[in-house]
């Protein structure tokens, strides 16, 4: 076994699962929900699911994912959000998101959040999210082109 795998190993509260290109859409003064994004890899052999999310900054976080109904995008709650074995899912807008909701203040361009996720092999990792525009589509720093897409 290579060095590199058997230190993963030995290190068994760390998550198979890595977060990556985490950001959140900054709110208005008076909206009282916000959304994060992000993306999810599952090193292990097994998939894996996030089964939930929690922050300091709003009262309830949901697992959401969009559907389409009668030919209009709809959000619905879902339980998990799976990440297949040695592979990725992406939470991005117009499809799976994290959900918040009764935000305590509003989620200001240029600040981060602290979020706590859950997995379904009972491991949580914390992840510092950076609040992006509030049209942003990535984690990427904003760009001065770009306007209207
Ligand atoms: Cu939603």
């Amino acid at each position: 076994m290579r060095p590199l795998i058997a230190t993963l190993l030995t290190t068994c509260l760390l998550s198979a699962v890595e977060v990556a290109d985490a950001f959140a859409r900054a709110t208005a003064p008076t909206q009282k929900t916000g959304a994060v994004f992000l993306r999810l890899s599952n090193s292990s052999s097994s998939p894996i699911s996030l089964t939930s999310a929690s922050t300091a900054v709003a009262g309830t976080a949901e697992l959401h994912t969009h559907i389409r109904e009668d030919g209009v995008m709809k959000m619905r709650a879902v339980p998990t959000i799976t990440v297949p074995a040695q592979g990725s899912t992406t939470l991005k807008p117009g499809a799976d998101h994290i959900m918040l909701f009764d935000l305590k203040s509003p989620l200001v361009e240029g600040t981060t959040l602290r979020l706590t996720l859950t997995f379904s092999d009972a491991s949580q990792t914390q992840v510092e999210v950076p609040v992006r525009s509030a049209d942003a589509t990535s984690a990427d720093a904003p760009k001065a082109c770009c306007q209207g897409n």
